[in-house]
């Protein structure tokens, strides 16, 4: 059973994507499990209301290249939202650490340079397993959940746009 991803509202139906442009990044290491990612991502956009035509996919070869594809496309000033998706398995090595910090870190980044949402939708988990659960598993999607956030964070940021628009009231 999906019980995070039915938490979050996954059945409810809406319009209030539309006419949003929503970039989706997804890596290509440990592919089986972002494809899966990728999937939950685009089927939320889509129950958003995000016109198909409006969502672009791009890829990048790991989670460490996220934020600089990411970056080269905030560059563009053609997207509402970037959801950026991925997966870093611990296995043995300490470049888990270095790869997933970084992502983190890197995606926020481009974030807060830009003032456009770009999301987290990077499993870092112990075992591919807990991946598996993660991507459309006994844990939900978290493709679905990083589409969801930016879809949101790109209505806020208009509607925060739109503040700046209307002129100051005389007192
Ligand atoms: N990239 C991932 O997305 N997930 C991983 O688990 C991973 N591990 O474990 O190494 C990983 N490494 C590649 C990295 O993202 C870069 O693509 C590579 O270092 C080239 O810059």
């Amino acid at each position: 059973m999906n019980v995070v991803h039915k938490a979050r509202g996954a059945s409810r139906k809406s319009a209030a994507g539309r006419g949003l442009k929503i970039a989706v990044i997804v890596s290509r290491f440990h592919e089986p499990i972002t494809r899966k990612l990728r999937a939950g991502a685009e089927r939320c956009l889509r129950r958003k209301g995000v016109l198909p035509g409006d969502i672009r996919v791009v890829h990048c070869p790991g989670a460490f290249e996220l934020p600089q594809a990411a970056n080269l496309l905030a560059r563009t000033g053609a997207v509402d939202a970037i959801v950026c998706l991925g997966a870093v398995v611990r296995g043995e090595t300490p470049h888990f650490e270095f790869v997933s910090a970084e992502s983190a870190r890197g995606i926020q980044h481009v974030a807060l340079l830009h003032a456009l949402p770009v999301t987290f939708g990077v499993l870092t988990t112990d075992t591919l397993e807990q991946a598996e659960d993660r991507a459309g598993g006994a844990m939900g999607n978290k493709g679905w959940d990083a589409a969801d956030a930016a879809v949101e964070m790109a209505l806020l940021s208009k509607k925060i746009k739109r503040l700046r628009t209307v002129p100051a009231r005389r007192t």
